[in-house]
């Protein structure tokens, strides 16, 4: 069975001290490609893989792709950044052709669309043969566009979003989700699962990005949640730390309920003026209780701009005669149309 190359496009350096790594039970010698024939169109023993971007997360997966025993070429823009992984056992390439050339799979873990699009157009032909799996986080309909892109120059596209941080690449904690070419995924898929729990969306490129976009939104807004309990508290002395762990417990306490909100969410029943108040709170109620947060952090010189959306939703649920429907319709308020 040949040997596969992977590359990783990127390395960076902002690794936290890392857990213990499911990588770290599977050391396994270096190998140092050159340019090769890639693997295709079957399961990979173990590929090289070809890192390009070596920023905090570049550089943390092409770690762990090296303490696995793959064979890894890297490149980033900024070439000092290649020279520890060089001393580690990576391949350290001049120019993303170069890097691409001695993969079997690409990995690209750059800053944003408009950087990995700048560094591929270039190598389309040299692409050509080898898995392409794009984990830099860009929107769904850039994640399309990448696929439509690669699709028009015979490559095989995989596009992945990571739903970890760096420290955590290769640890149980981490998942990675992918979209695009089946085929590329059933190829790449056991050098993929080394970085983490590797999740299928479907065919649609976008669908990784999609739902990685969706829980950085709920996390985000949890996170802001956060920093309007600890600007209240502050009035009074508390400080962020001690309103930080009181925010976990509570959130921790009340997470449960999300699992009965999406149910409720599936059903019809949520939507109507027949709601259960048994089941959960209306929109009149959630109306009063959000208010009285608004006049609660205005009162103690504090912001509400974080909550004041939230509250025009019900207001205009209220205001279209569904106060009585569970207030969870908030969520059915937001498609544009
Ligand atoms: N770090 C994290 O926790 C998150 C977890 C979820 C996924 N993200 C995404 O991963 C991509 C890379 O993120 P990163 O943490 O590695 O980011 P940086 O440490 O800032 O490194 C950025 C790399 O991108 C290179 N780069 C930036 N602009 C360009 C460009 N125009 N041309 C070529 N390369 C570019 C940069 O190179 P350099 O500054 O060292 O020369 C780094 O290699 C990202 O999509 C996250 O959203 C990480």
């Amino acid at each position: 069975m040949p040997q596969g190359s992977l590359t990783v496009l990127g390395l960076g350096d902002r690794r936290a001290p890392a857990p213990a790594r499911l990588c770290d039970d599977r050391l396994e010698p270096h190998h140092r490609p050159t340019h090769h024939q890639p693997v295709r169109n079957h399961v990979m023993t173990n590929p090289t893989a070809a890192v390009l971007g070596l920023g905090a997360m570049g550089s943390a997966i092409t770690a762990c792709l090296r303490d696995t025993g793959h064979a890894t070429v890297v490149w980033n823009r900024t070439a000092a950044k290649t020279e520890p992984h060089a001393e580690a056992g990576s391949r350290a390439a001049a120019t993303v052709a170069e890097a691409v050339t001695a993969a079997d799979v690409v990995l690209v873990v750059l800053f944003d669309h408009a950087s990995v699009r700048e560094h591929l157009e270039p190598v389309a032909a040299e692409l050509k043969g080898r898995t392409l799996v794009n984990l830099t986080t860009t929107t769904p309909n850039q994640a399309r566009a990448t696929a439509a892109w690669a699709a028009e120059h015979g490559l095989t596209y995989l596009d992945g979003a990571i739903m970890a941080t760096p420290d955590m690449i290769g640890t149980p904690a981490s998942r990675l989700l992918y979209s695009g070419d089946r085929s590329a995924y059933d190829t790449a898929r056991a050098l993929l699962e080394t970085l983490g729990a590797a999740d299928y969306q479907g065919e649609d490129a976008g669908l990784a990005s999609l739902k990685d976009m969706a829980l950085l939104t709920a996390m985000y807004q949890m996170f802001g949640g956060l920093f309007q309990a600890v600007a209240m508290m502050r009035t009074v002395g508390a400080t962020a730390a001690d309103t930080a762990g009181e925010v976990g417990g509570w959130l921790g306490a009340i997470l449960p309920h999300l699992g009965r909100f999406g149910a409720e969410l599936d059903r019809a029943a949520h939507n109507s003026g027949d709601h259960d108040p048994a089941r959960g709170q209306d929109v009149d109620f959630a109306r009063a209780a959000v208010g009285a947060l608004i006049t609660a952090a205005r009162e103690q010189g504090v912001g509400a701009d974080l909550l004041e959306p939230l509250m025009r939703h019900l207001d205009e649920l209220a205001a279209t005669g569904r106060g009585t429907a569970d207030w969870i319709s908030v969520a059915d308020q937001l498609p544009i149309a």
